[in-house]
């Protein structure tokens, strides 16, 4: 424990599951009957697949890309309907239609980012991130929400095109989900490709504290992912990109805690949320009651915040799926494979991953397959949105794969540290090459 989480003694015991309880996701798959008790409302029908536009590769790809633009066999032509959605948003499972069902739970956790920094957390099912979710394109995905905290909290399914009652959006196409409470989503599983989600209540504190995860979409048929078939691989990596001010999470967690008995007053009346009409937390019912309120003198607390309430975050860990360099996990290769990396922008700043040793395809953005792969040693992930990429087993040996933004290459601003990991070849000594095994902390 550093002097950064002194605020960790506020919490009481009893609301802290330890980071060896965590729970692991529980997941029920089934066929939707036509009681499924969960409806949407009337269901919208589209007339066109719009996917079915993208052309198959016609060739096979030729063994090393060498240094050709494009690989071969990529071929995915502009369309102009291909927003739309593949499958109605709206509307109830079918008969017969598969259900992947969920039960997360936002609880307290005590997360470890590096050996001696240690935050209080707030996490789906005990993990930070939340444990990752993976379900086929078309298929639905229902998922009991609980709140075992004190605080307000939700779900937003980041990148999914939805039933807008499910977006997870708290005073906005939902009641934030209060303690004690369960909220269920249902949604269908499009489009395909690398998502995630997150809370998206206070998100500057609730992201920072933990609550984000990885959702991937598999194709329907991933023989025909056009990825997968221009770059056949067996194994994928998935790596949420985030930063924490470890000083900002503990002290807004403290006051938190101070505040509870308020937050569940408010949660008993969803109508006592409305009369307070802004004068606690900020809530308006539009954007004219706001203007009336400041001309009565309401002062908003970007005026006049109180001493430490919301300071603007000093980022002093950066982090991979939640941890920092040493304790990232390292990317397993062979001569001649390929992997895909899935990266996410998860937290509130852009993040440059850079390769040593190799050039890497970007091929996928937002999820969906670019028009054509680009040639890289270094792409930018931005907030919000997510790259995936495909390395080729060319070089031999342990290359580092990092943030090249040199902030983000340090723990509490001593390098090395932070968004960094390395890619490792298995057969390394096979070809010559001897990997050390070392692990520095300080320079
Ligand atoms: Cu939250």
């Amino acid at each position: 424990m550093t002097e950064d989480s002194a605020g960790a003694e506020m919490i009481p015991e009893e609301m802290i599951e330890s980071e060896t309880e965590q729970k692991s996701i529980t997941r029920r798959d089934f066929f939707s009957s036509a009681s499924t008790g969960v409806a949407l409302g009337a269901g919208l029908l589209l007339s066109a697949n719009p996917q079915g536009a993208w052309a198959a590769p016609t060739a096979k790809s030729g063994g090393s890309a060498g240094h050709a633009a494009i690989p071969p066999g990529w071929s995915n032509a502009f369309h102009p309907a291909a927003t739309a959605p593949l499958y109605p948003p709206r509307g109830a499972p079918k008969a017969g239609e598969k259900i992947h069902e969920f039960d997360i739970e936002v609880g307290i956790s005590v997360h470890e980012i590096v050996p001696g920094i240690k935050i209080h957390a707030f996490t789906y099912n005990g993990t930070y991130p939340g444990p990752e979710i993976r379900v086929p394109e078309g298929d639905w995905v229902l998922v009991n929400f609980t709140n075992k905290t004190s605080e307000f909290h939700t779900i937003h399914w980041h990148g999914i095109v939805l039933a807008n009652e499910m977006d997870g959006v708290p005073n906005g196409t939902q009641w934030g989900t209060g303690p004690g409470e369960t909220f269920k989503y249902l949604f269908r599983a499009q489009p395909a490709g690398t998502h995630f989600y997150h809370c998206h209540n206070m998100t500057n504190l609730h992201v920072q504290a933990g609550m984000f995860g990885a959702l991937i979409i598999e194709p329907r048929d991933p023989k025909e992912d056009l990825v997968r078939k221009v770059f056949p691989y067996e194994r994928e990596y998935t790596m949420l990109l985030s930063e924490v001010d470890t000083v900002m999470v503990e002290g807004q967690m403290e006051r938190m805690m101070k505040e509870m008995g308020v937050m569940q007053k408010m949660n008993e009346s969803p109508k006592l949320m409305k009369e307070m009409n802004g004068g606690m937390m900020g809530w308006f019912a539009n954007k004219k009651a706001f203007l009336d309120s400041v001309k009565s003198g309401y002062i908003p607390p970007y005026v006049a915040p109180r001493a430490g309430r919301y300071p603007a975050p000093n980022f002093n860990f950066f982090m991979i799926n939640g941890r920092s360099y040493p304790m990232t996990d390292e990317m397993m290769i062979r001569s001649g494979e390929n992997i895909r990396v899935r990266l996410i922008g998860a937290g509130a700043m852009p993040h440059y991953m850079h390769l040593h040793g190799h050039d890497f395809w970007h091929v996928c953005q937002d999820g969906s397959p670019l028009q054509a792969p680009i040639r890289l040693n270094t792409v930018p992930v931005f907030p919000g949105t997510t790259t995936d990429i495909i390395i080729q087993g060319t070089n031999p040996g342990m290359w580092h794969f990092h943030d090249h933004s040199d902030i983000a290459s340090t723990n509490n601003g001593i390098f090395p540290g932070g968004m960094m990991t390395m890619l490792m070849y298995e057969d390394a000594a096979q070809h010559g090459v001897k990997v050390p095994e070392i692990v520095q902390v300080s320079s």
